[in-house]
């Protein structure tokens, strides 16, 4: 047990090259801890809020100074002091001090980056590997010592606002589903990628990436980016829908304007019904095993007759629709709104309430997926939270990008060091 003897927080830039907040929290025995913030394209409307500078003499009006500043004046002089083992006393404290519901006033890029920089330091001064200290607050240790891999979600075409010219739909991932590790599934879905390079390549696409790693093809409609998927994992020499699937997310509240979902690549228009159709169809024609955001996140009549009528063959996940917030999962829980959630730190706004919303989703049984941002920072922070809280589901791009590689090269070492206690995760 250590207190907070000093935080300092910096701005610094993420992959797209934007201004961010790192914040750096030491402990009374020496133990250090760095929290970086990630940033959103398709943000939420529900989402806790990140606060930038607006002085467009400076990065575009992108900066942070007056969120590192709330860290260096106004944070740090609260939580200095505390126990840094007692994460939900920071915490509590934090969003008091900022009052609001959105975390709008310190912001939340502040409020996370000491969040993550308290539990990092806990855990080198407790000298232990940070998904097991992450397990222990989270009340998720098994006591068998078992700790759960988890299958990669591998976003290798990238279209909506993470590569503007693509396709509507903004992430179409592979899922390497029956492999009996981590590094197996890892090598499957990178077999795929390379494949797919070489298929753009042959048909003259100049094979760049997006904002997540995924190639970014000016495509003429969003079934070819499917056709183009299954194509690259029968070229790898992988069973299509036998050993690697298909996870779609269409963030469908960008596309969505008054009333009415625009697919502007194929000059088609839907009510929320029709598209709920239209990705009928594709779960008859392809292996797709999830959908995130298939719809917009308020249209919750929309969520729910899609998941009532989907659930028995796909997944159904809701990312914009909760913004990891736990009144919103809970509507969703009532309503049977999806089989599934998304969690993203970020959205919230501190470790504490992220792992709340974990464990009202596993309680209520279902499904929960550790999620990267499209605007990333070298920090690997969710990759010991996936095998921490057992997701057994990662999301976390290409592998491709070095803020997207860091994630699956530290899950890489996390089995490794595991050895025979690591698991891999099912689908479930
Ligand atoms: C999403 C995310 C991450 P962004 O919608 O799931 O892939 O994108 O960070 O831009 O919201
Ligand atoms: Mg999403």
């Amino acid at each position: 047990m250590s207190r907070i003897k000093k935080v300092e927080a910096l701005e610094i830039l993420d992959s797209r090259g934007n201004p961010t907040v790192a914040t750096q929290v030491e402990l009374e025995d020496g133990s250090l801890g760095i929290g970086y913030t990630p940033s959103g394209a398709s943000a939420g409307e529900f989402e806790a809020l990140e606060i930038h500078d607006g002085d467009t003499k400076r990065y575009d009006g992108k900066g942070v100074l007056r969120a590192v500043e709330n860290v260096n004046s106004i944070l740090a002089k609260e939580v200095v002091g505390l126990e840094a083992d007692d994460l939900r006393v920071v915490d509590r404290k934090m969003i008091e001090l900022d009052g609001t519901a959105n975390k709008s006033k310190l912001g939340e890029n502040a409020i996370l980056s000491v969040s993550l920089a308290v539990a990092k330091a806990a855990a080198k001064s407790e000298r232990l590997p940070l998904y097991h200290y992450l397990a222990k607050i989270a009340g998720t240790l098994d006591e068998s010592g078992q700790f759960t891999l988890p299958i990669p979600m591998m976003n290798i075409l990238n279209g909506g606002k993470h590569a503007v010219g693509s396709t509507d739909f903004q992430e179409f991932m592979i899922v390497p589903m029956k492999f009996e590790s981590f590094k197996e599934s890892v090598r499957a879905g990178v077999e795929v990628f390379h494949a797919l390079h070489k298929i753009l390549e042959e048909r003259s696409y100049q094979p760049l990436v997006g904002d997540e790693g995924g190639f970014a093809p000016s495509l003429f409609s969003n079934e070819q980016a499917i056709e183009l998927l299954t194509m690259a994992i029968k070229e790898s020499g992988h069973r299509v829908g036998e050993d690697i699937f298909i996870a779609l997310d269409p963030a469908a509240s960008v596309f969505y304007y008054e009333d009415i979902y625009q697919l502007h690549r194929e000059n088609r228009t839907f009510t929320s019904l029709e598209l709920i159709d239209f990705y009928e169809v594709w779960t008859q024609k392809y292996p797709i095993i999830s959908i995130e955001d298939p719809l917009a996140e308020n249209d919750w009549d929309g969520f729910r007759e899609i998941t009532s009528r989907l659930r028995d063959k796909v997944s159904i996940i809701g990312d914009d629709l909760y913004a990891t917030n736990k009144d919103r999962l809970k509507k969703g829980i009532d309503q049977k709104s999806s089989t599934g959630i998304l969690i993203k730190p970020n959205q919230i706004g501190t470790l504490s309430e992220t792992l709340e919303t974990i464990m009202m989703a596993r309680e209520a049984k279902m499904q929960y997926i550790i999620s990267h941002r499209s605007g990333e920072t070298e920090d690997s922070f969710i990759a010991d939270l996936a095998v921490a809280t057992g997701s057994g589901k990662v999301k976390t791009g290409a592998p491709c990008r070095g803020e997207r590689t860091t994630k699956y090269n530290r899950l890489l070492w996390i089995e490794h060091e595991l050895g025979s206690k690591a698991k891999m995760g099912t689908w479930q």
